[in-house]
């Protein structure tokens, strides 16, 4: 752990270097607080890529993991983007590749692919309409009745905006593994410890603990929840938590479970942000053909 005057002198040269560069750093809600502190902007990933197209800067730096400096990629395809740390991945959106996901469609004539965000480049460039976690009931509802609608990679968010959407859906059984750590037992222990508060979890958790907790929403979703109410438990990774906490010092708001914590959402540092600054690393780079492939079900799911 660096000291004060370390850290104010890291942040300066941060400040500097966007100035320099016309750079944006990008947090997602998960980002630990010290990026927080430098970011230009703040919240989901479809939030970030889609506020970053409106500023025009020539450098994005994306702090996060590697699916979101991709969609950020695709909606600036002008702007260099960076990517926070050069290993930050997301375990579920690697749960499938393009060539699974083409042979998933295979063995299903007349489908529809919708693609959770959370997915590779090459998956989406093999998908029919993208979805993120608050739109997901809304992109099953606009798809044609007689299509088979195949789910990926998702399993959780797929089976929860089926039954809310009343859409057939054959899911891809891909899974969070830090969204399966939150427990039903946890949502026994916070209901009967804290019977006057609200209990919002993600739809990447599992159906049990869905069905017994309050509401379901995306980050974006229980950043608003937050922001317009009091006593909250809060059922995602704890990156959230803790902005919420920082951003409403006086609300009462609690974590589901303390343990669910996601490793490559912690890669991030102030140290490191600036080394990607400096040395203009981790750039993320598209083939050509694969991004104009990759657009289309996201263009398709913001018209919707
Ligand atoms: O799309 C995102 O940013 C993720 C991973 C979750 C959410 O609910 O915002
Ligand atoms: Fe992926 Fe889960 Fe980490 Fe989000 S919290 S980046 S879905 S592994």
């Amino acid at each position: 752990m660096k000291d004060k005057k370390a850290i104010t002198e890291i942040i300066c040269k941060i400040e500097r270097l966007k100035k320099e560069k016309d750079a944006l750093i990008l947090a997602h809600n998960y980002q630990p607080l010290e990026i927080h502190s430098v970011a230009d902007l703040t919240g989901d990933s479809l939030q970030l890529a889609e506020q970053a197209a409106q500023a025009g800067a020539k450098m994005i730096v994306m702090c996060g993991v590697k699916f979101m400096g991709e969609t950020v990629k695709l909606l600036n395809p002008d702007a260099k983007v960076l990517l926070s740390h050069q290993n930050a991945g997301c375990p579920m959106a690697d749960m499938i590749t393009g060539e699974q996901l083409r042979e998933f469609k295979a063995q299903y004539p007349n489908n529809a692919v919708v693609c959770y965000v959370n997915s590779t480049v090459e998956v989406k460039a093999e998908s029919d309409i993208c979805c993120t976690s608050s739109n997901a009931v809304r992109v099953l509802q606009s798809i044609p009745e007689d299509k088979t609608i195949l789910f990926v990679p998702d399993q959780n968010l797929g089976s929860y905006a089926a039954e809310k959407s009343n859409r057939k859906v054959v899911t891809w059984q891909g899974y969070c593994s830090i969204h399966q750590i939150i427990t039903v037992e946890d949502v026994k222990i916070a209901r009967e410890k804290y019977p006057d508060y609200t209990i919002v979890v993600h739809p990447e958790c599992t159906p049990d603990v869905v069905k017994l907790a309050d509401l379901a929403a995306s980050t974006k979703g229980m950043a608003d929840y937050v922001e317009q109410n009091d006593k909250v438990i809060l059922g995602t990774e704890v990156g959230l938590y803790e902005l919420m906490k920082s951003r409403f010092p006086e609300k009462k708001v609690l974590p589901l479970s303390e343990k669910a914590i996601c490793p490559d959402m912690k890669r991030s540092s102030l140290p490191l942000l600036l080394e990607v600054l400096e040395t203009e690393s981790n750039e993320i780079i598209i083939d050509k053909d694969i991004a104009e492939r990759a657009l289309k079900p996201i263009a398709k799911m913001l018209e919707i």
